[in-house]
């Protein structure tokens, strides 16, 4: 497969180029792109060096695939562009998430809806695909009512610039530039993405909508609140389930124990949950402090982390990636 990858300097980018290679994706020719001021430099790939080409460049080689980690304005500029050419887009901005047309995908859920006529794929945020991973298995099972979230997220969410403002505030230096209003180490903000006339945030809106389109199902309510705290390795999520009807919790943790990209970590009498410090540079989605909500009835607790860079972005876009080429674009035989 062509693949381009768009925005490939970014730390998403970075860790998409990571992910194809680890998974061994069967790339026969890279075309990493990004914006102007990246033409030229250089990247690596199994081992290899590749230059940055442009745009056009990236366009004119009509790559099978493109994935995308360049910003909602780019995408929307850039996607249907690659996607004239017969490029399938797999876009990780909020561009397309919502657009009735486009589908939005976490493989474990809901990758029986592509299809050969999708040619721009949206990969959800990264807070709500750690989620539904998790959520997913006991819907099916209970049917969700109604879900509480509460969100503690890692500054990698918000980029390269975050991390530096992060580590200078650690170290002291108060010259860097700052990405939050408020300074990031020692402190915790309850503020991601930008407010909203409904007094949330985008990024609480997202897991609110993303969610209900991921699961097919829009009777599914959803509360969030979301958090930034002075971590690297990952989204921790807060979790609070009720379900339709009453649940048996050992037959929570056996559905958990078997759902795909799941790794239960629930040991407190060793003092085992999961940890962003642990879930750091890993694909799996991993819950752990699961418990009977005893305020009210058919209600769990569980506590939900993952790589956001990982599974919340380049995991899931290659793992999409992954199934078109192995169900959608690769010719059926008989
Ligand atoms: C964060 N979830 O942690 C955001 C980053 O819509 O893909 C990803 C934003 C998105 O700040």
């Amino acid at each position: 497969m062509k693949v381009a990858v768009v925005g490939a300097t970014g730390l998403v980018g970075g860790e998409m180029l990571k992910v194809l290679e680890e998974r061994n994706f069967p790339v026969t020719e890279l075309i990493p792109t990004a914006s102007e001021k990246s033409i030229g430099k250089e990247i690596k790939f199994k081992g290899n060096s590749y230059k940055i080409v442009s745009v056009d460049d990236a366009i004119a080689k009509r790559p099978d695939i493109a994935i995308f980690s360049a910003g909602g304005s780019t995408s929307l500029a850039l996607a249907p562009k690659f996607a004239e050419v017969g490029t399938v887009v797999i876009d990780n901005s909020s561009a397309w998430r919502m657009d009735p047309t486009k589908k939005l995908v976490v493989p474990e859920v809901n990758a029986h809806v592509l299809t050969a006529e999708d040619k721009i794929i949206a990969n959800p945020n990264c807070s709500t695909i750690q989620m539904v991973v998790a959520l997913n298995p006991l819907h099916k099972a209970y049917t969700i009512k109604r879900i509480v979230v509460s969100t503690y997220q890692s500054v990698t969410g918000t980029g390269k610039k975050a991390v530096d403002q992060l580590f200078a505030e650690r170290e002291g230096n108060a010259e860097v530039p700052k990405v939050y209003p408020h300074t990031i180490d020692l402190n915790v903000l309850p503020h991601i993405d930008v407010f909203l006339d409904n007094g949330y945030t985008k990024e609480e809106m997202k897991m609110v909508n993303e969610t209900k389109k991921i699961m097919g199902d829009d009777s599914i309510q959803v509360t969030a609140t979301t958090v930034r705290i002075p971590v690297i390795g990952g989204h921790s999520e807060s979790i609070n389930i009720e379900f339709e009807k009453d649940y048996d919790l050992k037959d929570i943790f056996e559905l958990l124990k078997n759902a795909p990209g799941v790794v239960v970590v629930d040991d407190v009498a060793n003092f085992k949950y999961p940890m962003p410090k642990d879930a750091h540079g890993k694909d799996e989605v991993f819950v752990g402090r699961i418990r009977r909500d005893e305020s009210q009835p058919n209600t769990l607790n569980m506590w939900v982390v993952a790589d956001n860079l990982r599974k919340g972005a380049a995991t899931n876009a290659v793992q999409i990636a992954e199934y078109l080429m192995e169900n959608v674009l690769k010719p059926t035989t008989v």
